[in-house]
């Protein structure tokens, strides 16, 4: 017989090691497995990411989408394997497109056994429309941190507008963890500065200074005084001289909590690749396996089995559940209560959060479009939409935005009685300023659009360059924000060609799920923005003309409301039955219908297709697309002041493109037009060219 020893309990700092060490080999292994990955960062931040979420944020693994969490972002979006781990170890719940729980965990081990492989949870990178518990897609440097600022300006603003006294109903917080990479990164710069400039005293960014990225030690890229930057900007710094001080870490995020009017930057000292005897502090620890040999020296140094995998020890589950888990579901049942409290006395405010929270619009959210008559002088696309604008702003009361100090130009002022500011002391403001940062702006509207408002962001077309690697993102999270962007093509003329955007539109058009257009007259803008509004989970852009376009005679020619099937018959050959089509978007359409009347004329029968999009189309029948462009009919020409690129899908082989194959140049409009042959007479002879008519 013998007796059973029975173990000492393990006290709350043994548990807290064996949470961190599990989040160290979890990444460890999953990296070791997938023979690709990131394991360095994850091992140095795993006592960081543990008191954040097991500590100090307030997230119900059981609900990862209540309105008042705190969000997390992961702006080093390469040390995923905290997210994948710590998403596991606090067992997150998945949810869908339609916001509901799906009664199974959001990342399971199996997931994380196949880190990096097709189907898994465990991505490369946090992606957020793919796995539940991820508030944002990173891994472009400087995106997260950027986002973040969107995130902050948000909760701002969600508390200004349905905060009552008794009632905070948003009163959330943001993390973002970041690395030298997104410090480095010229959009987390301007993001850092308006955030500050805003007193966005909710958010707070921890940043790693490990000293290490992919080609060394930053001793041969990057000296500069961070501390002192983030001071000059305004922000509120403080440093954790040790990465694996869970109490200090703490402690910090603890003084971030209690800091007002201004954001705070922790600075963590920490060692990349923490614990492992030959990658510790070097580069070779932040993007590769370590090699199965140096995990075993890796795992003995953390006093953990050298040959177990994917271990998860008894009562980690449990710690995470008796920490984050128990604080987070109070703090949602607390809300829960709050907010039925809230129904009763706001009934109209909190149908109003219901609508916004499910991306949907509220009643006679179109009422008042403005509908324009003919009109040869017309109206510029920037001043039609500027007009649509305010109105929307008006019916939907989470409808909010700005530009990039072009506002005036592009004609994003909400200039209705009671529209303000958005700035520091008027938070509930929806004219947003983002001053000259571009790029930033495109991720704080990401960011906005993360926390359910329907934000638009605005600058000329040629610096969508700026914005691009951000909208491309809102396109991968399938986000429905709206990009506005004025002076589309040569219409700047004496800008030049600095000014002229020439590839945009194809570039743009190029982006998967990002819906492009290009209005052709003010009736057309208020078509595009109806069809915009009503869309869930696509970004889109809209290029819009500085210069007046005529606003067509919808009774002649076909209504525009055609604009929501992406192309359609504007003007029709005799009987239906064309020749020749000539397609065209924007302002280019004016000319095709010119040239149309003129071929008519002259016995030639022309059909005139307006294309604002060429995405929409696409995702038409082809039923439908066969209508607009029958297969029959190979005498094209399409006219667009841009880029020729791509146009060859639907003129063929037999077609022509008038279009750019150059740079612009800086000249008065008429004197470009001619130039580059965008007048009716060249549309005309392309035409009987084409039909051997001359
Ligand atoms: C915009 C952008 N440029 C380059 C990369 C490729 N990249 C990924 S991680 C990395 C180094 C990042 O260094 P740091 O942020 O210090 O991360 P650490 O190695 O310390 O985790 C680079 C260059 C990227 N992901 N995004
Ligand atoms: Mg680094």
């Amino acid at each position: 017989m013998s007796t059973t020893q029975v173990a000492r309990p393990m006290t709350g700092t043994q548990l807290d090691q064996l949470c961190i060490n599990t989040i160290r080999t979890l990444s460890m292994d999953a990296v070791q497995q997938a023979n690709s990955g990131h394991p360095g960062t994850p091992m140095a931040l795993a006592p960081l990411v543990y008191t954040i979420w097991n500590r100090v944020m307030r997230f119900d693994p059981q609900d990862p989408i209540w309105p008042n969490r705190d969000r997390f972002v992961l702006s080093n979006g390469h040390a995923s394997m905290l997210l994948w781990s710590v998403l596991h170890l606090t067992k997150t719940q998945a949810v869908n497109a339609e916001y509901e729980t799906l009664g199974h965990p959001s990342v399971t081990l199996d997931d994380i056994r196949h880190f990096r492989q097709l189907g898994s949870k465990a991505p490369g990178h946090p992606e957020y429309h793919l796995t539940s518990g991820v508030e944002a897609t990173t891994g472009p440097l400087g995106q997260g941190i950027a986002t973040s600022v969107g995130m902050a300006i948000a909760q701002k603003w969600l508390a200004a507008r349905y905060n009552r006294p008794g009632f905070a109903v948003f009163d959330y917080q943001i993390y973002t963890v970041c690395g030298d990479g997104c410090l480095m990164e010229g959009v987390g710069s301007e993001a850092a500065s308006l955030a500050a400039h805003l007193n966005l005293d909710n958010l707070c960014w921890v940043y790693d200074n490990n000293h290490i990225t992919i080609e060394g030690n930053t001793r041969i890229t990057f000296t500069e005084d961070v501390a002192t930057r983030f001071l000059g900007y305004g922000w509120n710094v403080l440093r954790v001289g040790d990465a694996n001080d869970t109490d200090r870490i703490q402690h910090a995020l603890e003084v971030f909590r209690q800091t007002k009017g201004r954001p705070t930057f922790i600075i963590l000292d920490s060692h990349i690749g923490y614990g492992s005897p030959h990658k510790h502090d070097t580069a070779e620890a932040h993007g590769e396996p370590l090699g199965d040999e140096e995990v075993r020296l890796t795992k003995r140094f953390y006093g953990w089995p050298e040959d177990a995998k994917f271990l998860v020890p008894d009562g980690v589950y449990e710690h995470f559940a008796e920490g984050v888990g128990q604080a987070g579901s109070k703090a949602r049942r607390d809300w829960t209560n709050l907010f039925a409290a809230y129904r009763t006395s706001y009934p109209a405010l909190a149908a109003e959060l219901d609508q916004m929270e499910r991306r949907e619009l509220p009643a006679g959210w179109d009422r008042n479009l403005p509908v324009f008559p003919a009109d040869a002088k017309g109206i510029a696309g920037r001043d039609a939409s500027g007009k649509v604008l305010n109105v929307l702003a008006q019916n939907i009361p989470w409808f909010l935005g700005g530009s990039a100090d072009l506002g005036p130009s592009n004609r994003t002022l909400l200039t209705y009685k009671g529209a303000e500011d958005l700035q520091a002391e008027s938070p509930g403001g929806k004219i947003l300023h983002f001053g000259i940062r571009e790029h930033s702006m495109a991720a704080i509207v990401n960011g906005l659009s993360l926390s359910k408002l329907r934000p638009f962001g605005a600058t000329f077309f040629i610096f969508s360059d700026y914005a691009r690697p951000s909208i491309r993102l809102s396109a991968i999270m399938e986000l429905p924000t709206i990009f506005v962007f004025t002076h589309d093509a040569m219409g700047d003329g004496e800008d030049g060609p600095t000014h002229q955007p020439v590839e945009q539109l194809a570039s743009l058009r190029a982006i998967p799920g990002l819906v492009t257009l290009r209005p052709a007259d003010a009736n057309e803008v208020v078509e595009a923005y109806r069809y915009i509004l009503q869309l869930r989970h696509e970004p889109a852009v809209l290029a819009l003309s500085r210069q007046p376009l005529p606003t067509l005679d919808r009774i002649k020619y076909a209504p525009a409301s055609g604009v929501a099937r992406g192309a359609y018959v504007l003007a029709d050959a005799p009987n239906g039955n064309p020749e020749l089509i000539l397609i065209a978007s924007g302002s280019e359409v004016i000319l095709a219908v010119d040239a149309h009347e003129t071929l008519l004329a002259e016995g030639i029968r022309s059909r005139v297709v307006s294309m604002p999009s060429w995405d929409i189309f696409e995702h038409q029948t082809k039923e439908y697309r066969d209508s607009v462009l029958p297969p029959t009919v190979k005498a094209r020409v399409a006219v667009e002041e841009a880029s020729t690129f791509g146009w060859e899908r639907y003129v063929g082989d037999s077609g022509v493109v008038i279009g750019m194959k150059t740079f612009g140049a800086s000249a008065p409009l008429k004197e470009l037009q001619r130039k580059f042959g965008f007048e009716p007479d060249r549309v005309v002879e392309a035409a009987k060219e084409l039909l051997g008519r001359r």
